[in-house]
Formats: structure tokens, C-alpha cells, sequence
């Protein structure tokens, strides 16, 4: 009884979730697996249609369902219903039919899959009002089902059935109005990331660089930037463009932009040469709200200070600053001296009402030495953290 009870929980939930469509050539339809349900995303920027015309017809004959966890396949049937004006419209045709007995068998039971039974329904119907447009297999592999299926413009009837070892373990039906493209693409809504042409391969003379490029969701307002596998900060995305500076290690730098939405996680990856002079000793900052000002500092065994109000001192250099968010900051030290370095955090922003968590790399010799990091509170304005201290012999 409690599985039965998840099962009823569970298409409740694929109800009030599930099946929005965008009905356009990158259309999406993800499905997400988890150990307990198995959830299928349909967005709709059309019409949308919600009634289930067919569901007293295929209800009683649909196994059901005991568990999700191991659905390893989703099946898509597809009706295109041209002439059709409306899903009421359609939907009085369909039940005058009385389909009920071509889904049934004489031997029917709970366990029998009745996708063959509806398949041979919708392979009789071929004529202009009612044509079957095709049985679409998505293989679920990493929690996403991706694919392309076939429809034609205008109403469609789908019936979508998840499927576990060849076996329809549930199944949803629904209608979508798609307006402009006959093929759906099934996931492809995760957002793609391109770095601006001229970028990847090029050679530059300085540590800091900037790279830009487009995000193709241009709802998005964050990505993530991932330098040589080891730093990874927020970008600001604005109206679908990046543009951020970099910090670069001497020689092939891999630098890597990625996006996600809804549908998934895309992203785009380019390679910079910085030839120059490599680095003794460096600190780059990076932290994870915008619109707030974090300035990193060092201290060298001297006693002097570099940051913003003093750029370039004692042998060390502030590459970059930033006053807006994310980072990155850097300091480089070439033929630094001996004794003890302090790096440190001031949290210079006074605007943002919530914490900010700082991250601080430390490289020696283009070597990651360590990775440290602190949350600021709302109340610590102004209030400065020392990330580390390093003695160099
Ligand atoms: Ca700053
Ligand atoms: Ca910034």
C-alpha cells in the first residue's frame, strides 16, 4: 500500500511539475532520476494545454508503478492531431471512438505492459486528423534523458512512458501545442557557452587577461569560470555575454566557462599562452557575491602594504582589482624576499546586506601552495581577515 501511495504521490507531483513545454526548435525535456522519483520537465512558451482526454481509457490498464529509482528508459509516443482546433475538440472524437477495447486483452493483468497495445492504436491512424508521428526511445543515462523526436506543428498528443527493463513501469499523456518546428529537441535547452572567436590559442604578455563570450540563456545572470582546473569563481552574465578578467599562469592556461539552467550545464573551454615572467610568489582572490568590493592585500617582511591605495610596492604588484564582484584580485611577487608574507582580505564593501564568502589562492612558483577561505558576515564591514601567512627562506 505505501508504494502505491508513492506511486499516486509521485504522478501528483510529475502533475503540478512536470510537463511544460517550449515549443520551438530547442525544446527541452529533461528528465531528472533520483532514488526516489523521476521527474520529466516539458517547458511551453505556447498554448497550454492540461486536460488528460485519454486518461480513462489508458488508466486502467497501465501497470503501476512500485519504485522509479531504476527507470532506464523514457518511450514517447507521438499523435499529431493537424486538423484539430482544440484538445476538447479532439478529445469528444477520441472517446466517441470507444479505443478502450483495441488497449485491452483478453489476458490482461497488472504486470503486462500495455505500450504494444497502445502502440498498434496509434500506428491505425494515419489519416489527416489523427497521425501517428512516430515511438521515440530516450535512454536515461546520468539523471537526463536526451534525444530528438518528431511532431508536427500545431497539437500533439504525447504519451510518455517510463520504462525500467523493457517494462512501462508509468506513463503520463499530455498535449502540446508546437508552433513552429516539426523536430523537438529533447534536453537541449541547456544553456551553450561560446568564448568570442580570437581567444582560444592566442598569446599574451601579461598575467591578467580578460575573456569574454555568450551564454546562450539569456535569463542567466551567473556562470562559472574554472582556471587550470584548480580556481573556479562566478562571472556575471548580462543579457547573454560575459566578459571577466582572467589571472594566468606562465606557459598554457586552460580556462573554462560553464553555464547551467533547468536543462543541464553546458560549456565552452579555450587555451591562452601568458609568456612573461613566472611568478615566485602569488595571491589571487575571488569571492561569491556581486555587486560587493573585497581587496586583497599583502604584507611583505618590511612591513610594507600592497593593495589598491598602493599597487605596486616592495616588490610586490597588484595585477587587478575589482570593486563589483566575484574577483579576481591578484598580487605577484618576483624575487621575493626572505622572511614572512601576510595575505589578506579586506571586506571594503559596505552595501551588501548578507554574508560573502572570500577565496584565496596562494601559488608558489606557479604551484598551488594552499587554498583558504572565510565568510564575512553582513556586519563585518571594513573588518580584515588574514588568509595566510607565508615564510619564504
Ligand atoms: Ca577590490
Ligand atoms: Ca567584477
Amino acid at each position: 500500500m505505501r508504494n502505491l501511495r508513492i506511486f499516486f504521490v509521485s504522478i501528483g507531483l510529475l502533475s503540478l511539475f512536470a510537463l511544460f513545454w517550449m515549443s520551438c526548435g530547442n525544446g527541452p525535456l529533461s528528465v531528472e532520476k533520483t532514488d526516489a522519483s523521476l521527474r520529466i520537465v516539458l517547458r511551453d512558451t505556447g498554448t497550454q494545454l492540461s486536460n488528460r482526454c485519454l486518461s480513462n481509457l489508458i488508466a486502467p490498464k497501465a501497470p503501476v508503478a512500485n519504485n522509479q529509482a531504476n527507470i532506464d528508459e523514457v518511450r514517447i509516443m507521438v499523435l499529431s492531431l493537424a486538423q484539430w482546433q482544440n484538445e476538447s475538440e479532439f478529445c469528444t472524437a477520441w472517446e466517441s471512438m470507444n479505443e478502450t477495447a483495441r488497449l485491452d486483452t483478453a489476458n490482461w493483468d497488472a504486470t503486462q505492459d500495455f505500450w504494444p497495445n497502445a502502440v498498434t492504436l496509434f500506428q491505425g491512424y494515419t489519416g489527416d486528423k489523427y497521425r501517428f508521428a512516430g515511438e521515440f526511445d530516450l535512454e536515461v543515462g546520468g539523471g537526463t534523458a536526451t534525444g530528438t523526436i518528431s511532431a508536427s506543428p500545431g497539437l500533439n498528443y504525447f504519451l510518455i512512458a517510463l520504462r525500467e527493463g523493457g517494462v512501462t513501469q508509468s506513463w503520463r499523456d499530455k498535449f502540446f501545442d508546437v508552433v513552429d518546428d516539426s523536430t523537438l529537441c529533447f534536453g537541449c535547452d541547456a544553456p551553450e557557452v561560446l568564448f568570442d572567436t580570437g581567444i582560444d590559442g592566442s598569446v599574451v604578455t601579461t598575467t591578467v587577461d580578460t575573456i569574454s563570450g555568450t551564454v546562450s540563456d539569456d535569463t542567466l545572470t551567473r556562470a562559472n569560470l574554472i582556471v587550470n582546473g584548480i580556481l573556479r569563481q562566478p562571472i556575471a552574465v548580462n543579457n547573454g555575454t560575459f566578459s571577466n578578467p582572467v589571472v594566468l599562469s606562465v606557459g598554457i592556461n586552460t580556462i573554462v566557462v560553464e553555464a547551467s539552467n533547468a536543462d543541464g550545464t553546458r560549456s565552452d573551454a579555450v587555451t591562452i599562452e601568458f609568456q612573461g615572467e613566472r611568478a615566485d610568489l602569488r595571491a589571487t582572490l575571488i569571492w561569491d557575491t556581486d555587486s560587493t568590493d573585497m581587496d586583497l592585500e599583502m604584507e611583505n617582511p618590511s612591513g610594507e602594504v600592497c593593495n589598491f591605495l598602493n599597487p605596486e610596492t616592495g616588490g610586490m604588484k597588484l595585477d587587478v582589482d575589482d570593486a563589483d564582484g566575484f574577483g579576481p584580485e591578484n598580487i605577484s611577487v618576483n624575487q621575493p624576499a626572505s622572511g614572512e608574507y601576510s595575505v589578506r582580505v579586506v571586506n571594503f564593501s559596505a552595501s551588501a546586506g548578507f554574508g560573502t564568502t572570500a577565496t584565496v589562492y596562494i601559488f608558489r612558483n606557479e604551484t598551488l601552495l594552499e587554498i583558504r577561505n572565510h565568510t564575512f558576515s553582513a556586519a563585518d564591514v571594513n573588518n580584515t581577515w588574514e588568509a595566510s601567512r607565508v615564510t619564504l627562506p
